[in-house]
Parts: C-alpha cells; sequence; structure tokens
C-alpha cells in the first residue's frame, strides 16, 4: 500500500506516475489522514486564493451532488419552459445548478468574474478578482430522468485588473492560458477531477466526512486503446475524413488499423472523459452538416478548453480534427468546437484521416 502520511512530506519527485491510492481502514484514518483537496493543493504550494476557490466550488458541487440524489423526489428532472442561450430548452436542475455555483462564486473576493453556458453574458464579480470561472453547471442534464451520470465542467483563467469583467472578450482567452480546469462527476460516487497545470488529479467525495479525498495522483491515459466513443446516428452527417476513419475502426482486425474496437456512448461528456481518464479510448463529436456554421456541438470555453487541459495533462490529446483545442483563439464566450479526445495514438490517427483529406 502507498504511504500515505503526507506530514513532512518530501518534496514531489517527477516523473509524475500514476498512483491508486488504496484508503487506509477506518481505524487508521487517523494515521495517515487521505489527502484533501487543501492539503494537496498546499503541498504543490498552488496560490492560497486558488485553493479557497477549489474548497468553495467543491462546496457548492457537494450541494448540487445532494441536490441530485432528490431530484426525482422533488420533481426536479424537468424542464422549464424557456430556452437557454444555446437555443436548448432548459432543465430545472440546470438553473439550480448554476444560481448555486454563481452565488457561491460571485461571493468570493478573488472572482473578477464569471462565464456560464446558461448565462447569456458573463457576470462581473469583484473589480480586484484575480481569477475569471466558467463553467458548464451541468452537463449532459438530458440524462437525468433516466439517472445517467451527469457533471459540472470548470476552467479558471487569470485575470488582468484593467479588464471589465461584464466584457466577453477579457474572457477569450486560448486554452493554454488556463491555471487550473477539472469536472465533477455525479454518479455511483461523487468525483472531482482537476489540474493546476502539474499532472491530473482525481479526489473522492467521503459522504461520511464531507471531503473530497485523493483517490489517483498524475492521473495517465494509456497511449493507444481499443475503446471509441462517438453518436453514430450523425454518421451520414460527418465530413468524409471522420466517415473513412470510423469506417475503419469498425473494420477491426481485417481493416488497416488490425485490430479490434468495442465502442461507448453514454450522451455525457463528463462520463465519457472519465472512462477516459480510468481506461483509455478516444472520445468525439465531429463537425456536423445539418449546422455547417457551427465547427462542432460542443463548447470551446467551458467544454473543449477545461477537458483538453485536464486530457493533455494526462498526457492525451484533444484536437479540432486540424489544431490542438489548447492553441484556438476563441472569437466569442459560447463558440462551438469539434472534439478528438483521449489516447493520443488514435487523436493523432484521426488528424491524420483529415490531413489526407
Ligand atoms: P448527443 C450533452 O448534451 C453533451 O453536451 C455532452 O455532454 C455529450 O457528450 C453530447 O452533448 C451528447 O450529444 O447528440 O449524442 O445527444
Amino acid at each position: 500500500m502507498h504511504q500515505l502520511n503526507y506530514r513532512n512530506a518530501p518534496p514531489r519527485v517527477e516523473p509524475p506516475q500514476s498512483i491508486r491510492y488504496d484508503a487506509p481502514p477506518n481505524e487508521y484514518r487517523d494515521l495517515a489522514p487521505m489527502p484533501t483537496i487543501r492539503s494537496f493543493l498546499e503541498q504543490q504550494e498552488t496560490a492560497p486564493s486558488l485553493i479557497h476557490l477549489f474548497e468553495e466550488l467543491s462546496s457548492a458541487c457537494q450541494d448540487i451532488a445532494s441536490r441530485l440524489q432528490n431530484a426525482h423526489n422533488t420533481n426536479s428532472t424537468g424542464v422549464v419552459e424557456n430556452t437557454n442561450v444555446q437555443g436548448e430548452q432548459q432543465k430545472k436542475m440546470d438553473v439550480i445548478s448554476n444560481d448555486i455555483i454563481k452565488q457561491k462564486l460571485l461571493a468570493l473576493e478573488a472572482v473578477k468574474g464569471i462565464a456560464s453556458e446558461e448565462e447569456e453574458h458573463p457576470v462581473a464579480g469583484h473589480s480586484n478578482g484575480e481569477y475569471y470561472v466558467l463553467f458548464d453547471p451541468l452537463d449532459g442534464s438530458s440524462n437525468l430522468d433516466i439517472n445517467v451520470s451527469v457533471g459540472t465542467i470548470f476552467s479558471i483563467i487569470k485575470a488582468k485588473p484593467e479588464e471589465d469583467a461584464s466584457d466577453e472578450q477579457a474572457y477569450l482567452k486560448p486554452g493554454h492560458e488556463q491555471c487550473a480546469a477539472g469536472y465533477f462527476l455525479y454518479g455511483p460516487s461523487t468525483q472531482l477531477v482537476f489540474t493546476t497545470g502539474s499532472g491530473t488529479h482525481q479526489f473522492s467525495l467521503n459522504t461520511d466526512s464531507g471531503e473530497f479525498e485523493l483517490t489517483r495522483e498524475n492521473i495517465l491515459i494509456p497511449n493507444s486503446t481499443q475503446e471509441f466513443a462517438i453518436n453514430m446516428s450523425n454518421q451520414r452527417f460527418w465530413e468524409t475524413a471522420v466517415q473513412e476513419y470510423i469506417q475503419d475502426l469498425l473494420l477491426g482486425e481485417e481493416g488497416p488499423i488490425q485490430k479490434r474496437f468495442n465502442m461507448r456512448w453514454i450522451a455525457s461528456m463528463v462520463a465519457e472523459v472519465h472512462r477516459i481518464l480510468t481506461r483509455g479510448g478516444v472520445f468525439m463529436y465531429p463537425k456536423d452538416s445539418r449546422a455547417p456554421e457551427k465547427p462542432g456541438k460542443l463548447r470551446l470555453m467551458y467544454e473543449g478548453n477545461p477537458m483538453a487541459f485536464v486530457v493533455e495533462q494526462a498526457q492525451g490529446r484533444c484536437s479540432n480534427a486540424r489544431n490542438n483545442v489548447l492553441d484556438i483563439k476563441p472569437s466569442h464566450i459560447h463558440e462551438r468546437v469539434a472534439i478528438f479526445l483521449g489516447s493520443k495514438e488514435e487523436v493523432d490517427r484521426a488528424e491524420l484521416y483529415h490531413k489526407k483529406k
């Protein structure tokens, strides 16, 4: 069992190795408590204001997790009348989750402003705040009524004192400028996965203590995989390069890739990314001829960029099939992007099929 005692821990050694922590039996917990968000980030010498932001965001998402547990009992899985800026029908829990996170973050001195999938425009916070927080409060909420995992995705970028936090231009920084990013996954357990630029790490909510505890440090995505995720019902709308790539995946051993593939599609990006961080794979949401003016379905600022940061810090890749997502210069806050994300070998291969075209 890996030594859990973090008191006077030696400096972290590189290169990172992926470590799964076997929690000590409860009777030993007081001797070697599991690292928490605070103890872990303090050991990484993270700015105290960012640690506090993480703690407050985690508290908000714990609240969301507990409300989701009772969503069916409180008739909260349905839709509300209005549609959001995306033109999508809003779920009650979308609105509730957005309000919980927005209220918690705007109360923080460190937050200069927020942008949300559920808000048409950014909302200014404290004028001296150091950070902008962009988030999708409840991704995959169409799964709520069937009780399938959903999640919160967040991206944190440094603010500049002279910027106007009510102007979306202030938020439009390429993904490689993020200082932190991650997601909360509301499933059989509540998980938090994040990066601050020093690896990608997983914390699991201990419902007894109410603490998120480190359960996987320096997650590494396997370089190759035999599992892909795409919504096959859109096949006729994809670009030729995507059709040919997926066709070759389906040909398995008899095809040019010469190995059998399995397929998954959960229709909840957070769950797909978590599977890929757990066992590898490639997740794709390509451009679609039904909406040729849109580069993809998923949103760059609060889905593509945060997931790209998390995945790249776990030695995977995230591309729009032509460029690294993290290098895209954003042009508006709700901009969409095509996503090819996960095991490096398959993201590289998907790009190659596009280059040939
Ligand atoms: P489709 C959820 O609505 C979402 O934004 C992602 O979480 C998910 O991967 C995708 O859309 C599912 O899209 O077209 O299969 O319903």
